[in-house]
């Protein structure tokens, strides 16, 4: 008898511990989360060795200007570090691969621009020799609509329950 109470014990123990996990990771996701995309804009906070994110997902669908090809997309860049940064988008088309970069961001300063990106996968990260390698990357999503989004996160789930 005393031994199933022990373990009954023991069992929530473990439940607790497991929710606590939950609520911990949960709350430095939510910290991460300051920068990325929010509402039309994508927020880069540069500093050694990150941008802030590592990967935004954009919804075209969610953008002012949906209609066009190419949606407009605000990206607004801090460099939160301590020494000089910059972001670079890299474009691949059919017709070539391009750049879209920031001049070269002092600690504190900060700078908005537009880009117009069709929908596809962008690598973003700081040009400085060493830099991205050390973390200053991460990936840019266009996506036609969450509805896309959705079905992705359905099929990655799907995978990973099939793994147990
Ligand atoms: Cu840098």
């Amino acid at each position: 008898m005393y031994k199933i109470i022990k373990s009954k014990n023991f069992a929530i123990l473990l439940v607790v511990t497991i929710l606590a996990g939950l609520l911990l990771s949960g709350s430095l996701v939510a910290i991460a989360q300051e920068a990325g995309y929010v509402d039309g804009t994508l927020e880069v906070r540069l500093s050694e060795w990150s941008l802030g994110f590592d990967e935004a997902v954009v919804n075209r669908t969610d953008l002012a200007d949906s209609t066009t090809i190419g949606a407009e997309l605000s990206v607004h860049v801090v460099n939160e570090g301590s020494f000089d940064h910059n972001l670079t988008i890299k474009i691949e088309t059919a017709g070539g691969e391009y750049y879209v970069r920031t001049k070269l961001l002092k600690p504190g300063e900060e700078t908005t621009f537009a880009v117009s990106l069709p929908m596809g996968e962008y690598e973003l990260y700081c040009s400085l020799a060493g830099h991205a390698g050390q973390g200053m990357e991460g990936t840019l999503v266009v996506q036609e609509s969450a509805e896309t989004e959705d079905m992705n996160q359905d099929e990655e789930e799907d995978e990973g329950y099939g793994g147990y």
